[in-house]
C-alpha cells in the first residue's frame, strides 16, 4: 500500500537551485518513494520571526510523491536528506540550505512531539499554497474541509512570491 503525500521544499542559503534538484534526486532514488510531480518553483520573500532578522529570499515549491514509508519513517527520511545535504541544526526559522516538510500524508490528521500533519503553515502561506495549487487545487484539507483553491483564494498573506524559472 502506498500513500500520496505532498512535501514542501525551501532553500535560502548557498546554491538554491542545486539544492532543490539534489533533494529531488534523493526522493527519486529512494526505493520506497515514487516522485510523481514537482510544482513550479517560486522566489519568495522570507518569513522571519522578527524584523531585525534579515534573510535572503527563498526558493519554494512542492513535490508530490507516493510512498510506502510510514509517517514517522518519512519524517526521518526527510531529516536524513537534510542532514546529508549539509543542513546544520539551528534555531527555528534561520536560513537553511534545504528544508523538507511534510504538508499532507494522505488525509491523515496527526500530531505528536515530532510532527504535525497537515503542516501548520499551509493555511497561512502563499509560498506553500501557490505551489500546492499548481499540483492539486481540488485537494481537500482534512482539518478544515476546504480545497486548496478555496484556502488560497481566502489567504491574506502579504509576502511577495514570484515564479522562478529553473
Ligand atoms: N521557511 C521558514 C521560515 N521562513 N520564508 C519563506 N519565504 N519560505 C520558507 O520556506 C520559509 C520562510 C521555516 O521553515
Ligand atoms: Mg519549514
Ligand atoms: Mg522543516
Amino acid at each position: 500500500m502506498t500513500v500520496r503525500s505532498y512535501i514542501s521544499f525551501g532553500s535560502n542559503l548557498g546554491d538554491r537551485v542545486a539544492s532543490i534538484y539534489k533533494a529531488k534526486s534523493l526522493l527519486e532514488n529512494h526505493p520506497q518513494i515514487e516522485l510523481l510531480r514537482m510544482s513550479k518553483v517560486y522566489d519568495t520573500e522570507p518569513l522571519t520571526l522578527d524584523e531585525s532578522d534579515s534573510q535572503d529570499r527563498y526558493l519554494n515549491g512542492v513535490f508530490e510523491i507516493n510512498t510506502a514509508l510510514t509517517l514517522h519513517e518519512l519524517v526521518n527520511t526527510l531529516k536524513g536528506f537534510e542532514r546529508q545535504m549539509g543542513r546544520i541544526p539551528a534555531k527555528k526559522w534561520t536560513s537553511r540550505i534545504i528544508d523538507l516538510d511534510i504538508l499532507f500524508y494522505g488525509n491523515v490528521v496527526f500530531e505528536d512531539e515530532l510532527v504535525k500533519i497537515p503542516h501548520r503553515q499551509i493555511i497561512h502561506r502563499k509560498f506553500v499554497l501557490q505551489p500546492l495549487h499548481d499540483l492539486c487545487p481540488e485537494l481537500i484539507h482534512p482539518e478544515f474541509e476546504l480545497s486548496i483553491k478555496e484556502i488560497l483564494e481566502n489567504t491574506s498573506d502579504p509576502l511577495d512570491i514570484r515564479t522562478f524559472d529553473c
